[in-house]
């Protein structure tokens, strides 16, 4: 496997000017996999003034030139996915089952759907007074700031830098400093496959350096970002020098209820999938199993068996179904929260620790965890971010509702009910961006994606995201109108 293990800056991968270098490492043995170049003030300026100069002519780009290049990368990605699944899987610790079947193949179905929506993005035109043509155009914003996290660096290339090129916006992107691989592959092939030098540009650093200057940027125009609701609040100060946008995907504490109506095995299925999937590094996790008393034993019963069974170990083997969490330090965290559980009086079900398997104890593991809580403790209010779920019962809808409301975050959620009335009720009133009913963490880049509360604002996906990398521009134009004058002389 060859990897990139420089900065992206117009068109060329270079180093960085103040030489600094972070250890990339496999967190399945924590190997060291290369060490990249560190971007600090002096490259995020150089990245910055490439996409100022890149922008003109890619904003004025045809719309469906630009989306035809969107699919072209996204043809290069397939053709191109043995390389990213093992880049992938090495850096972050997904199964490589799961690059195989989900990173790669979102990510190109993504970048696709975006260009395709390069050339939709319509403006409107307003009935005004007569004699009056009024007429809305959707104008790009300049150049974007964009800083991702270390979950799903590779599928969030797309999420990220998709819509806002198919609006026309140039792109500084900085991944996270502990899996920047799969991104400096997706600039390798978007200069194979023919973007122009400075539209995108690439720069690996650390957060409170290079992702901190990136967010005050004056000649930045929009910062998005991907992360926890800590950092999201600095990102919002940081805006504030030159009032960029701001577009924040932030935390969760996904509430999954199932009600004694539900399809059992169904919801069995759905919330080990909703919790144990990317090792529960997902926003969107369903990380509090909320039941309703009557089905709560019979439900666990299956739930556990299920958690139990599933297959850890090496990322690289083809049979694995969960692997490594992302860092050693992540890895302290989610133990942490365990210890926490048992002082607040928590039941540990399963878990709660490093695996026995010897083989794996040079990574940074966490068994899958399940945790019986009270709503109000930590481990049910905070975001643990691994394979850990706090269950909580209730009695009925009301209470149901109360428990999955009852948080500061307001990202995704769901429910399992036969009740058609019930769905709908629930789907009106939890306050969520997204809601699913006999599923979970179900995402489409039509379908706008982001949430409410400490969950952050904006939207990513679908037609909301290009409004969000768009700018509406109103044009007056006199056609034949006689206005009085205003000062009659
Ligand atoms: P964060 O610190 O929020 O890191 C996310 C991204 O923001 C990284 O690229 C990080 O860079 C960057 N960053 C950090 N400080 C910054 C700053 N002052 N200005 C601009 N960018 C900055 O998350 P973490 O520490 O990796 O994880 C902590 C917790 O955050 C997790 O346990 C989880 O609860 C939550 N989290 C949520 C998400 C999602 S999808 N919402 C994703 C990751 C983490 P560096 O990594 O290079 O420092």
């Amino acid at each position: 496997m060859t990897v990139q293990n420089q900065l992206f800056i117009n068109g060329e991968f270079v180093d960085a000017i103040d030489g600094g270098r972070i250890d990339v490492l496999n967190p399945h043995d924590n190997s060291l996999i290369t060490s990249i170049a560190e971007a600090r003030q002096n490259d995020i300026d150089r990245a910055v003034a490439a996409a100022q100069a890149a922008f003109p002519a890619w904003s004025r780009m045809q719309a469906a030139e630009r989306g035809h290049l969107l699919m072209k990368l996204a043809d290069a990605i397939e053709a191109n996915i043995d390389e990213l699944v093992e880049i992938e899987s090495r850096d972050t610790g997904h199964p490589v089952r799961d690059c195989r079947n989900l990173d790669v193949p979102r990510t190109a179905f993504t970048f696709r759907y975006f260009g395709g929506m390069a050339d939709k993005v319509q403006g409107s035109e307003i009935p005004v007074e007569p004699g009056f043509l009024n007429y809305v155009k959707r104008e790009p914003l300049g150049v974007v700031g964009q800083v991702v996290p270390w979950n799903f660096p590779l599928m969030f290339t797309s999420w990220k830098m998709g819509p806002a090129l198919a609006a026309g916006n140039t792109v500084v992107l900085k991944p996270a400093e502990l899996t920047p691989l799969s991104t400096l592959k997706i600039a390798e092939l978007m200069a194979q496959v023919g973007f122009p030098p400075g539209v995108v540009n690439i720069v690996p650093g650390y957060g409170h350096t290079a992702g901190q200057y990136l967010a005050e940027h004056p000649q930045v125009a929009k910062i998005a970002f991907t992360g926890s609701t800590d950092v999201g609040r600095k990102i919002v100060g940081a805006s504030a020098g030159n009032l960029k946008r701001v577009q924040l995907e932030l935390g969760g504490k996904g509430a999954n209820i199932v009600f004694d109506d539900a399809n059992i095995k169904a919801a069995v299925g759905g919330s080990a999938f909703a919790i144990f999937h990317n090792q529960g590094q997902a926003c969107i996790a369903g990380s509090r199993l909320i039941l309703q008393e009557s089905i709560a034993d019979e439900f666990l019963d299956g739930f556990l068996t299920l958690a139990q069974s599933i297959r850890l170990g090496d990322p690289s083997d083809p049979s694995t179904e969960m692997g490594p969490l992302t860092s050693k330090q992540h890895q302290q965290r989610v133990l942490n929260y365990c210890d926490i559980a048992r002082q607040e009086g928590g039941e540990i079900l399963l878990g709660g620790k490093v695996p026995d398997d010897v083989a794996l104890s040079g990574g940074c593991y966490v068994e899958p965890t399940v945790v019986r809580a009270q709503s109000s403790d930590r481990v049910c209010q905070e975001e643990v971010f691994g394979p850990f779920v706090a269950v909580t019962t209730f009695k009925d809808e009301e209470e149901a509702l109360a428990i999955a409301n009852g948080t500061q975050y307001g990202l995704g959620g769901g429910l399992w009910t036969q009740n058609l009335s019930r769905a709908h009720r629930f789907a009106d009133q939890m306050r969520n961006g997204m809601v699913w009913v006999n599923c979970y963490k179900r995402v489409n880049p039509g379908s706008p994606f982001g949430g409410v509360g400490s969950s952050g604002y904006g939207r990513e996906m679908g037609f909301e995201a290009m409004h969000d990398y768009t700018e509406a521009k109103s044009v007056w134009i006199n056609v034949d109108a006689q206005i009085p004058p205003f000062y009659p002389r």
